[in-house]
C-alpha cells in the first residue's frame, strides 16, 4: 500500500521549522537564520520513497503582525493547516505555555488533522525544562503524539519521521518522484541571498530586506550571470548594507554566490544592486510585485 499526504509544520518564529524541513528532506532548501521571521511564504518540499510520498509545508512563524507583510505571513501559516493530513506543532522547552503558543493552539483547535507536539531544541535545554514543558503543554490540546527532538543535532528525528509515516493515509503520488519542491529555482536563489543578508546584518535592517532577481542567464560555458536587487526599506539602511568600503555587501555576495553555485551545480557571477523602496512592507502594490501575495 502506497501512502501519501501533506504535513504542515507550524509554530512561533525561530523554533526551528525550516531546520526540521531541511533535515527531513536531507537537503537544504529552506533558508535558516537565528533571527525570527526568516521564512515569509509557505514552501512545499516533497519527499518520495518506494513506500510513501510526504509533502512538508514549511510555514512562516505565527506572530502578532506589525505590517502588511506580517499579516500575509501569518495568514499563509494559518491557511497551511486547513487542508492537510498531519500538523507538526513545533515549540521549544521554555517551561510555561506562553501567549504566542496559546494563540497558535487556539487556531489549531479548528484543524481536523491530527497534531503532533514536537518539542525542538532539547539539546540546549535541561531534562527538567523539557519535562516541565511537556507537562504544561500536553493538556493544552489533544496531541496525537508528543516527541522531543533536536533538529540541529538530528536527535530523535528518525522516530519522528517514522511516526509521521504511520499517520499518512493510503494515497497517490501527488507529484512526480523527481520533484522536490513546488517553488521555482529563482525563488530559492533569491532566498539564498536573503539568508546571507539576514546572517550578516543586525537589528531591524535585515527584516526590511527583499530580494528580486532581475536577470539570470547561462552562457555557453555553463556559467550563470545573475543580477539581483536587494531592496531595503529606509535610505539609512542602504549604507549599512553596503558597509565600510563595501565590505558587508561583498561578504553577503560571496557567501550567496557559493551557496547558489552549490545549488545550481555551476559557476555563478552574482551582482547585487541595493535599492530603497520606502516602507515596502506596508505597501500592498510592492508586496504583490515582490511575490508576497496569495497565489491561489
Ligand atoms: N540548539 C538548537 N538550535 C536549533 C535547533 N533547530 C533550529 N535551531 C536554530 O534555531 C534558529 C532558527 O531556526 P529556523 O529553522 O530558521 O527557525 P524557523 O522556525 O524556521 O524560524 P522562522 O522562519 O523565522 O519562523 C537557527 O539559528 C537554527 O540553527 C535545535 O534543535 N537546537
Ligand atoms: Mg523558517
Amino acid at each position: 500500500m502506497f501512502k501519501s499526504g501533506f504535513v504542515s509544520i507550524v509554530g512561533r518564529p525561530n523554533v526551528g521549522k525550516s531546520t526540521l524541513t531541511n533535515l527531513l528532506m536531507g537537503e537544504k532548501l529552506a533558508i535558516v537564520s537565528n533571527k525570527p521571521q526568516t521564512t515569509r511564504k509557505n514552501m512545499q518540499t516533497i519527499l518520495t520513497t518506494d513506500d510513501y510520498q510526504m509533502i512538508f509545508v514549511d510555514t512562516p512563524g505565527i506572530h502578532k503582525p506589525k505590517h502588511k507583510l506580517g499579516e500575509f505571513m501569518v495568514n499563509a501559516a494559518k491557511d497551511s493547516f486547513k487542508d492537510v493530513d498531519l500538523v507538526l506543532f513545533l515549540t521549544t522547552p521554555e517551561g510555561d505555555l506562553g501567549k504566542g503558543d496559546q494563540f497558535i493552539l487556539e487556531a489549531l483547535k479548528n484543524t481536523k488533522a491530527p497534531v503532533f507536539l514536537v518539542l525542538n531544541k532539547v539539546d540546549e535545554n535541561t531534562r527538567e525544562k523539557v519535562a516541565e514543558t511537556l507537562q504544561k503543554y500536553s493538556s493544552a490540546l489533544e496531541f496525537a503524539e508528543i516527541i522531543p527532538i533536536s533538529a540541529l543535532k538530528s536527535k530523535n528525528t528518525d522516530t519522528l519521521l517514522k511516526l509521521m509515516v504511520d499517520y499518512m493515509p493510503e494515497g497517490p503520488k501527488y507529484y512526480p518522484e523527481d520533484m522536490i519542491t513546488d517553488v521555482q529555482e529563482r525563488f530559492i536563489i533569491s532566498e539564498i541571498v536573503r539568508e546571507k543578508a539576514l546572517r550578516n546584518l543586525s537589528q531591524e535592517v535585515p527584516h526590511g530586506i527583499a530580494v528580486d532577481i532581475i536577470q539570470m542567464k547561462q552562457n555557453d560555458k555553463g556559467m550563470y550571470n545573475i543580477e539581483v536587487d536587494l531592496i531595503c526599506e529606509k535610505a539609512s539602511h542602504k549604507g549599512i548594507i553596503i558597509g565600510k568600503d563595501g565590505q558587508t555587501l561583498k561578504k553577503i555576495g560571496e557567501r550567496a554566490r557559493m551557496d547558489i553555485e552549490k545549488f545550481l551545480d555551476a559557476r555563478v557571477n552574482l551582482k547585487i544592486w541595493v535599492k530603497v523602496r520606502k516602507e515596502w512592507r506596508d505597501n500592498q502594490l510592492l508586496l504583490n510585485e515582490l511575490g508576497y501575495k496569495k497565489s491561489k
